[in-house]
């Protein structure tokens, strides 16, 4: 009986994708967005997961279970939202992903330029490239440690740890899928201790402060052979039967407003109260303490965006024109990297508001940059979260020429720059 039960538990547990389809749809109104919000939420479905936010400028993409595709489509059909189908089978896609990295030999450290390494390897590594680095690298953990209790790593490098300049904030992770998002910011790190020009011209300006997996339960959850490479939130439990708090819901930002959710199930719940889960609070607490704050970027993928504040509200900030100048000029310097045309602007603008998110967070306290990346790949093309790993130099490149980017056109003390908010 035992054994059945265990049997039963495990069969649970294992997140199998298969027959799954990914579907890009074609919203292009304000009418066909209301109405993909809407079927986020629609209890008919099994459940559609969302992988890019809602747009009218480039395709929304879901994935869509075996038992949710015909009412899918139909619905489509009936309100005349075109869609196609790119992928017949995410598990295949999955399996592909993991027998490649297979494929690595596990001798020595992971090498997170080549593969996608999993959360202890990461630690191993940060204490390597910390003890090569002594005089410009920390490597030290959060204040306060993940629902599961784990240590959330945090890694600051300067130029000089005795002279603090300006700080930038840098975090990648808090949605335990978005795997090129981590291996991004751990290329950062490398990048950053390089020598090159750009590095040193970097580390003159500013100290970075970087938190390359916020969320380590659901990173470590994405990992684990018999579980869910698609998790999202973190692992903290909602009710009996649903698991996790979508972290970037979770803050003190209209907290409770539109674009996030209220329902266990939902991909974007968001916690009873902002700072319910303790990564986020733990992250704040790191950043508010930290002087000179200049700014914070939040790491995600995929679509290929850079947000501006607000995501919550269609009001502008009062820096709207000179963070969207910035914000293009380190586009500018990305797209050299290999082509991408990424796309700026509040989510309102280009996207659908969400609330609770960590970079408005951070604006409405005065931290006068804020920004959120979308990393590649484009939608439209049928990986998704599952990227081949030989794409982490490309989107690390771009990270990093478009942060060279930042801090050579702020830190000008330009007299025009306005005020905040
Ligand atoms: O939904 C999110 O938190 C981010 N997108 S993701 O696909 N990486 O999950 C976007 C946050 C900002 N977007 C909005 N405010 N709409
Ligand atoms: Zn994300």
């Amino acid at each position: 009986m035992g054994y059945v039960l265990l049997f039963f538990l495990i069969g649970v547990a294992a997140a199998d994708f298969t027959g799954h389809r990914l579907v890009s749809i074609n919203a292009r109104s304000r009418e066909d967005l209301d109405f993909l919000n809407a079927l986020g939420e629609n209890p008919d479905f099994e459940g559609l997961d969302f992988w890019t936010d809602l747009s009218v400028y480039r395709p929304v993409e879901v994935r869509v279970s075996p038992n949710d595709y015909e009412k899918l489509q139909q619905t489509l059909k009936s309100v005349g939202i075109s869609f196609d189908v790119i992928n017949e089978n995410i598990q295949d896609m999955i399996d592909e992903e993991r027998r490649s990295m297979e494929k690595i030999p596990k001798v020595g450290l992971c090498n997170p330029q080549t593969t996608y390494c999993t959360y202890d390897e990461i630690g191993a590594w940060l204490s390597s490239m910390a003890s090569s680095n002594p005089y410009r690298m920390q490597f030290t953990y959060l204040d306060g440690l993940s629902y599961e209790g784990r240590e959330i790593y945090q890694v600051k490098i300067a130029g000089d740890m005795y002279n603090p300049k300006e700080a930038v904030w840098i975090e990648a992770g808090t949605h335990a899928r978005e795997w090129i998002a981590i291996s991004s910011a751990l290329n950062l790190i490398e990048k950053l201790l390089s020598n090159s020009n750009e590095a040193t011209e970097m580390l003159s300006k500013y100290d970075w402060y970087i938190v390359p997996v916020h969320n380590p339960d659901g990173y470590l959850y994405t990992h684990a052979s018999s579980n869910n490479r698609l998790w999202r939130k973190n692992r903290q439990p909602c009710n009996m039967f649903y698991t996790g708090t979508d972290l970037n819901r979770n803050w003190e930002a209209n907290f409770g407003g539109p674009g996030s959710s209220s329902s266990c199930f939902s991909e974007t719940y968001r916690g009873t109260t902002a700072f319910s889960a303790p990564e986020t609070a733990a992250l704040r607490d790191a950043v508010l303490a930290t002087p000179l704050v200049k700014a914070f970027f939040s790491v995600h993928c995929y679509s290929e965006y850079m947000l501006v504040p607000y995501g919550y509200t269609s009001a502008y900030p009062g820096r709207y024109d000179h963070l969207m100048d910035v914000a293009n000029y380190m586009m500018m310097w990305l797209e050299t990297i290999d082509e991408r045309y990424y796309l700026t602007g509040t989510p309102p603008d280009i996207l659908y508001e969400a609330s609770g998110g960590a970079y408005d967070y951070f604006y409405t306290q005065d931290i006068p940059y804020s920004y959120t990346y979308e990393l590649r790949p484009k939608s439209g093309t049928s990986n998704g979260f599952v990227l081949p790993a030989s794409e982490i130099p490309l989107a690390a490149d771009e990270l990093f020429i478009s942060l060279w980017a930042f801090s050579n056109i702020t830190n000008l003390n330009w007299d025009m720059e306005p005020s905040h908010p």
